[in-house]
């Protein structure tokens, strides 16, 4: 995938001169005359190196740097602070501010290029670092570190009204020993892979899915109302039935699958909304299995 940088300064003469640069040498530029600008720009495309002025309208680069950091926890993005000043105050002031580079104007074009390929390579081994730390290795989807940071996180937002309220899904395969004793265990993995990958194209926008261990999986999904949740997870229930997984000797076998779900008003705990949705899913289990239950 190719680099994207933003360039962000107020200055147009500025802007179109790193932006030429860059391009020279195949990045992919974004440019933003302010840090509101840019923050938005950051939020919506996935970009690698921030190359940011310092005194700007609206939104200075410290700032800017500031909540880029704040928002970056796993380092996705690193970022350069470009100012006319560079007594040593200032300097200290862009790296508690989250900056990882410092560039002082009129800007030293090579220089400039220098940093860009440093911050990349920084960057790519950073994110090469987080996805092995965030993914579940056998079936690709969130492992339960990255669910539960991802679940924490939606739930602090929807519990401070930043953010809509969500429904915390638990999904269960049925009889699942039964698989691993019939066709192996590497059939088994294959059952969990098929699963994963079917639930995965099925998650609402705004949601996300987990592995929590074994067969067990965890969806959060937004809680618009009771019927339109739970018409989403019957489908992937639905869908899951009707799935053939095929081992290598060619033997097709099915399997089902239960779901706990329980909406989140937003003033209980985590802890609470898994145990709620644990209970309920224990509920569909002793009910009968592939089914859901709210
Ligand atoms: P229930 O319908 O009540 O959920 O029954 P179950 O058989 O699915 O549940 P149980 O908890 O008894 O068994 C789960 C099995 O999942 C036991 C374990 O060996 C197997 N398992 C856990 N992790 C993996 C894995 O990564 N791969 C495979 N193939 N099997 C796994
Ligand atoms: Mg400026
Ligand atoms: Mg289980
Ligand atoms: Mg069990
Ligand atoms: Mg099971």
């Amino acid at each position: 995938m190719e680099t994207s940088v933003l360039v962000v300064d107020d200055s147009a003469v500025v802007r179109r001169i790193i932006k030429e640069l860059l391009e020279r040498y195949e990045y992919r530029v974004l440019l933003a005359k302010d840090g509101e600008e840019a923050l938005a720009i950051y939020r919506r495309e996935d970009v690698h190196v921030v190359i940011t002025d310092l005194e700007m309208p609206k939104m200075n680069g410290l700032e800017l740097c500031w909540l880029i950091r704040a928002d970056d926890d796993q380092h996705r993005t690193f970022t350069i602070l470009m100012t006319t000043d560079a007594d040593s105050q200032r300097r200290i002031e862009a790296f508690d501010a989250g900056a990882d580079e410092f560039l002082t104007k009129p800007i030293d074009l090579p220089m400039l290029r220098a940093r860009v390929r440093a911050g990349e390579r920084i960057t790519r081994t950073h994110r090469v670092m987080a996805d092995l730390l965030n993914t579940d290795y056998l079936t690709g989807v969130m492992n339960r570190r990255h669910f539960m940071e991802r679940l924490e996180r939606a739930h602090d937002g929807a519990a401070r009204h930043s953010a809509p309220p969500l429904a915390l899904a638990m999904f269960d395969i049925d009889h699942f020993k039964a698989i691993n004793d019939t066709h192996g265990h590497s059939n088994g993995d294959l059952a969990l892979k098929r699963f994963a990958e079917n639930c995965a194209a099925l998650v609402p926008e705004g949601g996300f899915l987990g592995r929590l261990g074994g067969e067990e999986f965890g969806m959060v999904l937004p809680a618009g109302d009771l019927e339109a949740t739970v018409a989403g997870l019957e489908r992937i229930r639905e869908s899951t039935a009707a799935l053939t997984t095929v081992t290598a000797d060619g033997v097709g076998f099915q399997f089902t699958v239960s779901v706990g779900v329980c909406l989140a008003p937003g003033a209980e705990s985590v802890a609470a909304l898994l145990a709620r949705a644990d209970e309920a899913l224990y509920f569909a289990k002793r009910s009968g299995r592939n089914r859901t239950v709210v």
